[in-house]
């Protein structure tokens, strides 16, 4: 990193330029809680929709060029019509997460359901949303199991791995050469007793197992509390397995809130290991190899706050831990640490993110012709009244629909 303050600025500005943030189709839908779902005006009828909310999103932070989808909740006949529709839109369509949640086949677990015929179903299910990432040109599927027991003594608990890796087998061989699997862990929710990916552990040895292509997800709700996650960040960026983020902030346990909002030194804390690591700003390995590619996704709902501002907000909360990580002062951090100087090397860190990045990224939108302030421009632009006026009926974002 250059020494003068403008050349630093210049060189995170720099950086920044290049920072995508994946957003999830379903932030955009109506959502709740098991206790209530409360109904927002103007909320996506159809996937069209939610990737026309999600391209202003795009429009006024210019680093979300890309949208998760939900299959089947972003269910459509044709998904290269989707992508281009995306495309007419202004951004792309990326992670396809597949759903083997929501059928009442589902009871006992889907790939690891004790019953052949719905792991059968299962695996065709998760097959499809390959077809579907052929059709819309997607990178990663994206793979998170329900699956587990509440009970001691309902299942094998070993023989659900074995399940598990049969099912895992199978899709991996699958994919195209370009495509990726991530898998991601949770650790409990819905079941209680047992969860058959409920740590990065697990999801690590599946995919080590699995090659180079599948990676484990980084889901920041899906940890216990007091979990260090930067700690599993910094490990699975070094054994070259971390394939993606679910970005949220939570208080107690999955609570899917806006990302920075919760905890916004913890997001920091991740990034740093993000830029230490390598894999941001994206780059080539230190021995040549390809780039961490890790997609740096949302994963949350807005239950109570308006939607399209809620994603800006949160889109700008990971841009302002990123251009934090971004300011360390990695010279002078690795000369503390080297030394054995505990305080002083704590303090270039706090340094970085006590510093008001705010400024910075102002001047760096209006440089590259944004409003320098993306909520009140979203505000100021009437798209919110305009599509309460204009959609009756929204749909629900997919939970309990
Ligand atoms: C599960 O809690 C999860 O984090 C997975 O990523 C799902 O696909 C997502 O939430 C949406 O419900
Ligand atoms: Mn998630
Ligand atoms: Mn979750």
């Amino acid at each position: 990193m250059p020494d003068t303050t403008s050349e630093r600025a210049a060189a995170v500005k720099a950086a920044l330029r290049t920072q995508s943030i994946e957003l999830p189709s379903w932030a955009f839908g109506n959502s709740g809680t098991r206790f209530k779902v409360f109904a927002q005006p103007g909320v996506p009828r159809t996937p069209e929709e939610k990737i026309e909310d999600a391209a202003q999103v795009h429009r006024y932070t210019g680093i979300a060029p890309s949208v998760a989808l939900h299959i089947p909740w972003d269910e459509v006949d044709d998904y290269a019509a989707l992508a281009a529709h995306a495309a007419s839109a202004g951004v792309r369509i990326g992670t396809i997460n597949a759903n083997v949640f929501q059928d009442d086949d589902y009871r006992l677990g889907s790939v690891t359901n004790p019953d052949p015929r719905v792991r059968r179903k299962a695996v065709d299910h998760l097959l499809e949303c390959v077809d579907v990432m052929d059709a819309t040109g997607s990178r990663d599927l994206k793979l998170w199991f329900a699956d587990g027991t509440n009970y001691p003594g309902q299942d094998d608990i070993a023989a659900r791995q074995d399940r598990l890796a049969d099912a895992l087998d199978e899709v991996y061989a699958r994919l195209a050469p370009h495509q990726r699997m991530v898998l991601e862990y949770k650790l409990f929710e819905p079941a209680f007793y047992t969860t058959d990916v409920p740590d990065w552990g697990t999801a690590y040895a599946h995919c080590l197992r699995l090659g180079e292509r599948a990676k484990v997800v980084v889901d920041t709700g899906h940890h216990a509390p007091g979990t260090n996650i930067e700690f599993i960040v910094a490990f699975l960026l070094r054994a070259g397995k971390l394939g993606a983020f679910d970005f949220n902030s939570r208080f107690y346990a999955d609570d899917d809130l806006m990302a920075g909002a919760a905890d916004p030194f913890q997001l920091f804390r991740i990034m740093h290991e993000v830029v230490r690591g390598g894999a941001f700003p994206e780059g080539p390995g230190p021995d040549g190899s390809p780039g961490a590619g890790v997609c740096f996704m949302l994963d949350q709902c807005h239950n109570i706050e308006p939607k399209i501002p809620g994603q800006i907000r949160s889109v700008l909360n990971v841009q302002e831990a990123t251009a934090k990580a971004l300011l360390v002062d990695a010279a002078a951090l690795a000369k503390a640490q080297a030394a054995g100087d505990v305080l002083g090397a704590n303090s270039v860190l706090m340094d970085a993110y006590n510093t008001d990045v705010r400024p910075l990224l102002a001047e760096l939108r209006a440089e590259d012709g944004l409003d320098p302030d993306p909520m009140a421009a979203y505000a100021r632009s009437g798209y919110g009244e305009r599509i309460a006026a204009e959609r009756v009926g929204g749909a629900q974002a997919g939970w309990g629909a």
